[in-house]
């Protein structure tokens, strides 16, 4: 495998041009790739990744069964993060993420994903492995929420180097190793890959103008995994750009393409706006929500040039892109 792919130019990659548009989120069966398969049987793996490329390529969201992470592991983060939630927020302020890293909880309305609307009315416990000193995990209040939030991160990462292959064979780009390696250190050195446990609480009687869980965006980097609870409200934007729902369907994860990944393969993947509004019944107000995301990032220092060679975008590392897009999120003021 080749450590350093991006200094040796474009990869070059064949475009399929009869991606048909869904016009809804596929339903896909990852078996063939699951990460509780032992043998793998490549034939079965290059529908797989027709299928996968197809969807990122016009609705840019897919939701995977049978991809082998275990629901157990899911519902016990789940369950952990409620606890770390739950507690007072004096409490939660020591783990705070400090402002030059990404680890740690944010609090409710921090972040601002879109300009037009105020913060969200969402909180959120990251996790980064490289930035997490030991003070930043709560490991008296909630003693078992590092192992579980690391672990359930560690087969996001495996995941998501599976995805990412499947969508190098899909695009037929040649140097598959190197698109992967260019993930190699995720969890473990300089890349931006992050997991955060998100909770939307029962909406407030007061609500700013325009405030919802989560404005309209696209996610910055290469792929997003999504694990949801059960409660409704994710909404994405359709090939006609009306926002549908995209409802929790047990068992499965929704993967989606971010805006690193569309602007690196020159717009044919593409990187769909998505948002959480607020509930419309009474009922729903006062219920939390809940869901667990897991950014897939490339290493800092790879160079994001098209793949197809185009020239389309100039070449840019990951890290400063993603240095550009954070500063636009928190910086409120
Ligand atoms: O909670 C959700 O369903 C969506 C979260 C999301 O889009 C994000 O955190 O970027």
């Amino acid at each position: 495998m080749d450590p350093n792919p991006q200094e040796h130019g474009p990869i070059p990659i064949n475009w399929a041009d009869d991606a048909e548009d869904p016009g809804h989120i596929p339903i896909l069966d990852f078996s063939p790739y699951s990460l509780l398969k032992g043998a793998v049987d490549e034939d079965q793996l290059q529908p797989l990744a027709t299928q996968l490329v197809q969807a990122f390529s016009t609705v840019g969201f897919v939701y995977l069964r049978n991809h082998g992470i275990p629901a157990a592991l899911v519902s016990r983060t789940f369950e952990l993060a409620d606890k770390f939630f739950a507690l007072p927020e004096e409490v939660k302020t020591k783990f705070s993420r400090p402002a030059d890293k990404s680890h740690g909880w944010v609090c409710l309305e921090r972040e601002r994903v879109t300009m037009e609307r105020p913060g969200d009315l969402k909180e959120a416990f990251n996790v980064r492995p490289p930035h997490a000193t030991e003070k930043l995990w709560p490991n008296e209040e909630v003693p078992e929420f590092q192992q579980a939030s690391l672990q359930l991160y560690d087969k996001c990462r495996q995941l998501s180097l599976r995805i990412i292959e499947l969508m190098a064979r899909g695009l037929n780009i040649q140097d598959k190793a190197g698109l992967l390696s260019m993930h190699s250190m995720i969890g473990t050195g300089p890349n931006g890959s992050l997991m955060r446990t998100l909770r939307y609480p029962p909406v407030p009687e007061q609500v700013k103008e325009g405030q919802i869980r989560c404005g309209e965006h696209t996610d910055y980097g290469s792929i997003t995994l999504l694990f949801q609870d059960n409660v409704a409200g994710l909404e994405v934007q359709n090939c006609d750009g009306e926002y549908v729902p995209a409802p929790p369907i047990p068992n499965t994860v929704v993967v989606n393409i971010g805006d690193l990944m569309q602007r690196w393969t020159s717009d044919k993947l593409k990187s769909t706006s998505h948002r959480v509004l607020l509930p419309e019944t009474e009922e729903g107000r006062k219920t939390a929500r809940r869901s667990i995301a897991f950014f897939a990032h490339p290493n800092m220092d790879a160079v994001i040039t098209c793949l197809d060679g185009s020239n389309k975008y100039p070449p840019i590392t990951a890290g400063e892109y993603l240095k550009q897009r954070l500063t636009a999120t928190y910086d409120v003021s």
